[in-house]
């Protein structure tokens, strides 16, 4: 039977915009935007893995919000999962610190300004429904 291993996705909105994150490793994703986030360490609940990658590669205090319906392939063998994020009172604001080099808070309108990893764009696309619809 083949592993799946659970990536999480954080849709980090803050002031209707979500935050994108290009991407600085590995080489053949280098310059692509992407929904930041990572793999779900064992025994680890995935709206935990949200915070905490949010805490590594940004430096935020984040709380989850909702799973955004759906999960999506990326690389065998790992499927992403979505999940709403907003910034804790008092938390700082975003900086990439690993994985990242640039930062963008995209309004809806603008979001399809940014070169996405081609995995993340049904996932971005389905994430925007399901903020828009709540
Ligand atoms: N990945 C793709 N889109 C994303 C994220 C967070 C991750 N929005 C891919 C990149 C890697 C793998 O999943 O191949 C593991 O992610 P990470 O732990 O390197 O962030
Ligand atoms: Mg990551």
């Amino acid at each position: 039977m083949s592993e799946r291993i659970v990536v999480v996705g954080a849709a980090l909105w803050h002031e209707g915009r979500l935050l994108a994150a290009r991407r600085s490793a590995p080489a053949e994703l280098a310059g692509l935007w992407e929904l930041p986030g990572g793999k779900v360490e064992p025994g680890e609940a995935p709206d935990a893995a949200v915070v905490r990658e949010l805490r590594e590669e940004l430096g935020v205090d984040a709380e989850a919000g909702e799973r955004v319906p759906g999960q999506w392939p990326l690389r065998t063998p790992y499927v992403m999962q979505v999940w709403t994020a907003r910034l804790r009172p008092g938390s700082a604001a975003p900086r990439p610190l690993e994985d990242h080099d640039e930062l963008r808070w995209l309004t809806p309108d603008r979001v399809w300004d940014v070169d996405w990893i081609e995995h993340d764009v049904p996932a971005v696309r389905d994430t925007l429904t399901h903020l828009g619809a709540r």
